[in-house]
């Protein structure tokens, strides 16, 4: 086999990302949490991986140690503000300590606004389906950037909202439980009014800031492409899911199926494309799928499936989520992608066949600047509880004790070289060998 390695621009950001809810424990102030005691989740968060209590910089030493360079983690509106009319100083403060020990480890601080949780008070007044929200939310920024700013200049005001979306208006799985098209479109428009603000206030206090949505990309592809209907029904989905909240943050234009509504202050409201990245399917055309945008889905033939079949490991499709990112003329930063695997025999190749598609990407001339992988250690995954695993170190959620998997020794020698060699793929995944590095 021929010896072989590919080498990233200097100054590339290395890292991992998390979320308040998914790994900060015990907080019983949010919409989760409720959802959780009314038993809707496969199993409780608890203490999570106990960020919250300080082991935020074990953690954080685990990957500073292993070369990371960055890292994304959200703050919970829920402990900065509790009720309507109280900020949590305390909260701020344990924020800024995160923020500090991302210094010391001399790494690159990366903050999400809202990463699927909402305060209890917030819930239950309709969250995004309440029009006063998005203002309520731009307040809450404009709380948090000014406690914050010192420490960082790169924001994600919204994680996902086509998933926060979909998971909680139309499948039903998030909070409130809901399926109704007509009240997801309500909540779209006003995750988009809420970014929209939250852009303006973040380069109101800080002009350099550089502020962004994590955009999950679903890679869709007709079942039988040449049928009109399979065409037709890809092309519809992946418009409604993949492009409408871009589209809204750069021409100002809400368009859900048939709905269209102008949000102008919405207009260039991106300074970079986040994206995540996890899997890509095929879909075909169904009557019966009305609730689901007429489409049924279905991972390709032979798809190598991760461990609870959620995931195929689709590289190209990743390849593609960094072509059609480039598509709106900004920096991209790849704000999650990963794969759960607890016995971590799959994530070796998905990670390395995923990095060798960001590399050429670069090589396009795309303006990738960083890969966040999801995630640092094993985290509580929302519905789905502690049934998926997708971290780099795998938790045992008794007794906190983390574990190193292979898949992190082989993420730590390509963010200590900013490269990918054959002689990694040779040591930690030989089965892609000929595949990556054909002689
Ligand atoms: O854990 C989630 C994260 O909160 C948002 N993006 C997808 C991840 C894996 O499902």
């Amino acid at each position: 086999m021929a010896k072989a390695k590919i080498q990233f621009p200097r100054g590339f950001l290395w890292g991992t990302a998390t979320a308040s809810h998914q790994v900060e424990g015990n907080n019983k102030n949010n919409n989760w949490h409720a959802w959780e005691e009314a038993g809707k989740t496969a199993d409780k968060s608890g203490l999570a991986c106990d960020w919250w209590g300080g082991r935020w910089r074990e953690d954080l030493d685990r990957a500073a140690e292993t070369g990371q360079n960055a890292h994304r983690f959200s703050v919970a509106w829920s402990r900065i503000q509790p009720e309507k009319n109280r900020w949590d100083e305390g909260a701020l403060n344990r924020y800024r300590d995160i923020l500090r020990g991302l210094r010391e480890r001399n790494m690159t601080a990366m903050v999400t606004l809202h990463h699927f949780s909402n305060p209890l008070w917030l819930e239950d007044m309709g969250a995004w389906e309440n029009d006063e929200t998005p203002q309520l939310f731009a307040d809450f920024v404009r709380k948090t950037v000014s406690a914050l700013k010192e420490y960082t200049n790169l924001w994600v005001t919204i994680n996902e909202p086509n998933v926060y979306t979909y998971s909680a208006y139309i499948d039903g799985v998030f909070p409130p439980g809901k399926k109704d098209l007509n009240i997801a479109f309500e909540v779209m428009v006003n995750l988009v009014r809420g970014h929209a603000l939250a852009y303006k206030v973040i380069h109101e206090i800080q002009h350099e800031a550089r502020v962004g949505i994590a955009h999950n990309y679903y890679s869709i592809k007709p079942k039988n492409a040449y049928s009109p209907l399979d065409k037709w029904v890809t092309k519809a989905q992946s418009n409604a899911y993949n492009n409408f909240f871009p589209k809204a943050a750069t021409d100002g234009v809400a368009k859900f199926l048939w709905k269209k509504v102008k949000v102008p202050e919405a207009e260039n409201t991106q300074d970079f494309m986040g994206v995540n990245y996890y899997t890509r399917d095929q879909v075909s055309f169904s009557l019966s799928m009305a609730g689901k945008l007429f489409g049924k889905r279905y991972f390709p033939e032979d798809a190598d499936l991760s461990e609870t079949g959620m995931i195929a490991n689709e590289p190209e499709g990743f390849f593609e989520a960094m072509r059609w990112a480039s598509g709106f003329g900004k920096d991209i930063i790849v704000t999650e992608n990963g794969v759960e695997d607890s016995t971590d025999e799959m994530r070796p190749r998905y990670l390395a066949e995923h990095i060798m598609q960001l590399w050429r990407a670069t090589n396009f001339g795309w303006r990738v600047k960083g890969y966040f992988h999801w995630s640092l250690v094993d985290n509580f995954e929302w519905e789905r509880g502690w049934t998926q695993r997708f971290g780099l170190w795998e938790l045992d959620i008794e007794t906190q004790k983390r574990k190193k998997r292979k898949s992190a020794e082989l993420y730590e020698e390509i963010c200590k070289t900013n490269s990918l060699s054959s002689k990694m793929i040779e040591e930690y995944c030989p089965e892609i060998t000929e595949k990556l590095f054909p002689d």
